[in-house]
């Protein structure tokens, strides 16, 4: 099989910047073309300026470059998302129904789609959360995923687009900021820990969120999409687990490195959504389909990102 052209959008955002460097390690600079609203610079090249509600753009992009996969990775996450309901749902929803109609027309060889922990909802399980449980999402973000992983699920019945997904819990790296979402503050507890020695969480200190760190969530993201297709039984959003943990927890977990750093807490709307999602997932489907396992738990994650962020932060 030839190599693939790939492109990726919302290439600029936390997970998009990632996972851009990591295809163009494995498949040459040129043949990864990301693409957003905005860019980053020159070191993003090759790189196109994409709205992806411009559908007309997005099919020129698509012909000019010969693209065979997309990375669908452009979207509003959970926390901003709430600010513009009808803007969220409709760069969310209506972007994958332009990206599905393209690959469906063009025959393109494979499409990811992220969806998320934020489908789940409080009629949810909370603990270790199966595959298949009700879902009523408490945030637009969330009924934005959820429909999109029905809508996946729809094109690979309906058209053999050969749509893969993940459920991503959220993520935790070194290389890019997140923004808007929930999880946002497992992040941010890292860089204020080494530039301040004191983090305002808003979150409540026993909030319990499934995590996963950047390199097992790249990896899982390239496993996926490198799997047989025979293997790939649900279209609909993988459950993906990889650890858990409470923002004190996180917060004691950092003082073994940075013992003086101090954690208070003032949580904001973003606790109810929080409180809307599950604990821990059951990703027995991902383990026993296509071979997914993380490497990483809170204190490894947390010697790395210590490791890779001080140099970058303590100049
Ligand atoms: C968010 O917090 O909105 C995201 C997610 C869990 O999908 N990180």
């Amino acid at each position: 099989m030839s190599s693939p052209k790939i492109l990726i959008t919302g290439a600029n955002g936390q997970i998009g910047r990632v996972l851009t460097e990591e295809l163009r390690k494995m498949y040459g600079q040129n043949a990864v073309l990301a693409t957003d609203i905005t860019k980053l610079d020159a070191t993003n090249d090759p790189f196109e300026f994409l709205d992806i509600l411009n559908k007309q753009r997005l099919k020129e992009i698509v012909e000019d470059h010969h693209i065979t996969e997309i990375y669908h990775l452009a979207a509003i996450l959970s926390a901003n998302g709430e600010w513009n309901p009808a803007k969220t749902w409709n760069i969310n929803l209506n972007g994958l129904l332009a990206i599905l109609d393209l690959a469906r027309d063009k025959e393109l060889d494979k499409v990811f789609f992220p969806s998320t922990i934020a489908v789940f909802g409080t009629t949810t399980p909370r603990i270790n959360t199966a595959q298949d449980v009700p879902l009523l999402p408490s945030t637009v973000y969330g009924m934005s995923k959820a429909t999109g992983e029905l809508w996946c699920n729809y094109y690979f019945n309906k058209y053999g687009v050969d749509v893969r997904s993940l459920r991503y819990p959220g993520i935790v790296g070194w290389q890019s900021l997140p923004a808007g979402g929930t999880t946002d503050y497992a992040v941010e507890i890292y860089h204020a820990a080494l530039t301040e020695g004191h983090y305002e969480c808003f979150l409540d200190e026993n909030t319990r969120l499934p995590m996963m760190y950047m390199s097992d969530a790249i990896k899982a993201t390239i496993d996926l999409m490198h799997a047989d297709k025979e293997k790939i039984r649900i279209r609909y959003g993988y459950n993906l687990a990889a650890m858990s943990f409470t923002p004190a927890e996180i917060a004691a977990e950092i003082r073994r490195h940075i013992a003086e750093f101090k954690i208070s807490y003032k949580p904001d709307f973003r606790q109810e959504i929080a409180a809307s999602w599950t604990e821990s997932i059951d990703d027995s489907n991902a383990r026993n389909d296509w071979g997914w396992s993380p490497q990483f738990d809170l204190p490894a994650m947390t010697v790395d990102m210590l490791h890779h962020l001080k140099p970058m932060l303590q100049k």
